[in-house]
């Protein structure tokens, strides 16, 4: 039987946060024997906003290697960087020519980024339609994502059916956003109100998936709450109703559940026993990671995203191919 096909990636934009982990890694790791999986690093993505080139390089590698220590295997599915296969970049400008600027105008995350920038760059406005053509590909079914992407899903879905009914051709498959119910939205820790999010300046905001124990309780006491001291979910409390959530989302316990084990403790145990739990996942994957991060690990890698890229690179251009003809270009013989 066919698999059915599942394609995500994350930017290079810093070392991968707790945010990232439990809204999209942990979920790829549990459906990746199920479904014909394809995970990249989203380099060219990254770039939408200033990076410094050698912590660039630093961060893909890294981002490979979170990867795998997160329990990606990377003998059955396919992993690669964004750059390394060239059709991305060439459908995003075929598809560019079909996307409103209204419609990009819309976008919540170029609303919240292109605030934090002076100079805003058309790369940063043209985000989804990148986005829309790494999905659009591969013929992707479903795209696993944190809650934050869902818009990019729909304007992605709006491109192919736009596309598909221009050229009256079923060239692109129609994808389905795949978000799993917990941990699909964590918050910053110092601003409740705002996701976490690995570009932070603030680095007290997010978890990083490489950050020590005792830096992982120092932050989650830090964490910003109101001064009610009961550990209840409601929307008046936003830091703790997010500190919650990751505890749910990790231990697997109810909210009410929650609640009552911790009643009467207030936030000082509360936060600590986040932060240990927290600590106690990230404890596996860094074991993981530190084996995975010394030289004789380097041709392996390198292997790895080498095999993804040509894997990915067969099936990218069989598709672009199929645009460029039915846009009307002329092939070379
Ligand atoms: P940046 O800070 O550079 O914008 P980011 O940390 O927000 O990056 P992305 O690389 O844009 O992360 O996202 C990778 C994946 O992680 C996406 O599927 C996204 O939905 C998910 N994700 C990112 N942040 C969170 C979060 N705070 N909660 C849940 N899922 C998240
Ligand atoms: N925009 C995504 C990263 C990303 C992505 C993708 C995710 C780029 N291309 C294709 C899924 C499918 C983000 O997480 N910010």
């Amino acid at each position: 039987m066919n698999k059915k096909t599942i394609l995500s990636g994350i930017q290079p934009s810093g070392v991968l946060t707790l945010g990232n982990y439990l809204g999209a890694l942990r979920n790829w790791v549990k459906i990746q024997h199920e479904y014909d999986c394809k995970f990249f690093i989203a380099d060219l993505h990254s770039i939408t906003v200033r990076q410094d080139p050698n912590v660039l390089r630093e961060n893909t590698k890294k981002a490979v290697m979170q990867y795998i220590a997160c329990g990606i295997d990377p003998h059955i599915n396919t992993i690669f960087v964004q750059s390394h296969v060239h059709e991305h970049a060439e459908l995003a400008w075929i598809l560019n020519c079909s996307t409103y600027m209204g419609e990009l105008s819309r976008m919540t995350q170029f609303k919240d980024k292109s605030q934090k920038q002076e100079n805003v760059g058309v790369g940063l406005f043209d985000y989804p339609v990148l986005m829309a053509a790494d999905i659009l590909l591969y013929d992707s079914d479903y795209v696993p994502v944190g809650e934050d992407q869902r818009q990019h899903l729909e304007i992605t879905r709006d491109l192919a059916r736009r596309f598909n009914s221009t050229y009256k051709q079923n060239i692109f498959k129609i994808p389905e956003p795949f978000i799993s119910e917990t941990g699909a939205r964590i918050m910053s820790l110092q601003d409740p109100t705002k996701k976490m999010s690995k570009s932070d300046p603030n680095p007290n905001g997010y978890i990083s998936l490489l950050d020590p124990r005792d830096v992982i309780i120092k932050k989650f006491k830090k964490a910003v709450t109101d001064s009610e001291n009961i550990v209840r979910y409601s929307d008046e409390q936003p830091g703790i109703q997010n500190l919650i959530n990751i505890y749910s989302s990790i231990t697997g316990e109810t909210i009410p559940e929650i609640e009552k084990e911790f009643e009467g403790f207030g936030y000082g145990k509360f936060k600590v026993a986040v932060g240990e739990i927290v600590a106690d996942t990230l404890e596996r994957i860094q074991a993981k990671y530190n084996e995975l991060n010394s030289p004789e690990y380097d041709t392996f890698l390198k292997e790895i995203y080498a095999k993804g890229a040509k894997e990915a690179h067969e099936i990218a251009r069989g598709k672009l191919e199929q645009v460029y003809n039915a846009v009307g270009f002329i092939g070379r013989d």
